[in-house]
């Protein structure tokens, strides 16, 4: 727990025109390192940071596809887990956790510090369910905490059990609001009236009234750059004017030979307008956007989940058999990255480098970014950088230097 991590890939050496941040901010990164671990939980060493690049923590991990994260007033963690993606409906894993440092040592590991509100939620994995060749775990997803405590939780659990959950403080689950297609992304309007929902099977962004459910179609996205679709798949407001960001993350190219699972650089963010439903490009050449935040000033936070295809799985593999051979399962793993840019798209600083399947990034009120990782099925053998591993869910925090902490 709390390990400083710097991610570093060989390749990124050679995209010159990030390379000398990432290598400036991984060396900072290090040196924040070796300041006292609890110092950097609870943020008090803010006058240290002042010249150094992100410094990374783990700061939960053992999880079953962590996806939505949503930071409490209190520091606490609200965590959806997508589980493990075994459909049987007695094996349902799908749940939503409350994680919090109650004796303030700097990790959620004691007695009582994890509190799970919601299980048994469904959960299952699109090798079976789709014959997609990957591995990819759908279940509880994206989450969001309005101003009056309730929380939202869009879940996509396979044969059709799709849906918006409003859960209250006292962790009643109540009916969906909407179920009219995969809701990977959500985020508030910004006076939490309504929700914006990334529809990425009806390739749509859609509006939910809060008050009466009543469901609009903003914008529908069209073909991308090699025809595929598009597949929103990460939403967020512009704070400064209420404009959409939306990561879209791509689909498969048919060709006269087969099918590409995607084509690297043809993902996009791209900027719609909520009341015209205009679409401009926000940022461009980007490799399976998944998810996508900004910041008060503009700036945008892209999550790109990998950057290749690799090792697509037999649909009869056996995804729970730990004796399998380490395979990638359709991405390349560890090659995620967490990148800033500037409200016109230009100006890229690769923020983490070299992550496994992240696919969820939340914005904390202190500036600091929580990304989900380890999406597939949780213990399967992969290949790591360092040799054979096996998928971990986890949690990380980015803290920015210069950002607000507490
Ligand atoms: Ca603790
Ligand atoms: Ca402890
Ligand atoms: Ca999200």
């Amino acid at each position: 727990m709390n390990r400083q991590t710097c991610f570093l890939q060989s390749f990124v050496v050679a995209l010159s025109s990030v390379a000398v941040f990432v290598l400036s901010a991984c060396f900072a990164s290090q040196r924040t390192g070796n300041a006292d671990n609890d110092a950097a939980m609870e943020g008090s060493d803010r006058g240290g940071t002042a010249q150094v690049g992100p410094v990374i923590e783990t700061v939960l991990t053992g999880l079953d596809n962590p996806r939505g994260v949503v930071v409490l007033p209190d520091g606490s963690l609200m965590v959806a887990e997508a589980g493990t993606g075994n459909d049987a409906p007695q094996e349902w894993s799908g749940k939503l956790t409350h994680f919090q440092d109650t004796n303030r040592d700097g990790d959620f590991s004691d007695e009582g510090e994890r509190v799970i509100w919601l299980d048994h939620l469904p959960t299952y994995n699109a090798l079976q369910e789709y014959t997609s060749r990957r591995d990819e775990v759908g279940g509880p997803g994206d989450l969001l905490r309005h101003t009056d405590g309730h929380l939202y939780l869009s879940v996509d659990g396979g044969h059709e059990r799709v849906g918006l959950y409003e859960i209250s403080p006292y962790k009643h689950m109540g009916p969906s609001l909407s179920a009219r297609g995969n809701m990977n992304g959500i985020t508030f309007a910004r006076d939490h009236s309504h929700i914006y929902l990334a529809e990425s099977t009806a390739n749509a962004l859609s509006i939910l009234s809060i008050e009466d459910g009543e469901h609009r179609q903003v914008t529908h996205f069209g073909a991308l750059a090699s025809g595929q679709q598009s597949v929103p798949a990460g939403v967020a407001v512009d704070p400064r004017n209420g404009d959409l960001l939306v990561a879209l993350f791509s689909g498969m190219v048919w060709l006269e030979d087969g099918v590409i699972p995607f084509i690297p650089g043809d993902s996009v963010v791209v900027r719609v307008d909520p009341e015209t439903g205009a679409i401009e490009d926000a940022v461009l050449g980007l490799t399976t956007a998944i998810d996508v935040a900004v910041d008060q000033d503009g700036n945008i936070y892209v999550v790109e989940m990998s950057s290749d295809h690799a090792d697509p799985l037999d649909p009869a593999h056996d995804l729970f058999d730990p004796d399998q051979p380490p395979l990638h399962g359709g991405y390349l793993r560890f090659s995620g990255r967490v990148s800033r840019y500037a409200p016109d798209g230009g100006d890229q600083l690769v923020l983490a480098d070299g992550l496994d399947m992240p696919t969820n990034i939340t914005l904390a009120p202190d500036g600091s970014l929580y990304v989900s990782t380890g999406q597939g099925t949780p213990n399967r053998p992969i290949p790591g950088p360092d040799g054979p591993t096996r998928i971990v869910g986890e949690v990380i925090r980015i803290r920015l230097p210069g950002a607000d902490s507490r």
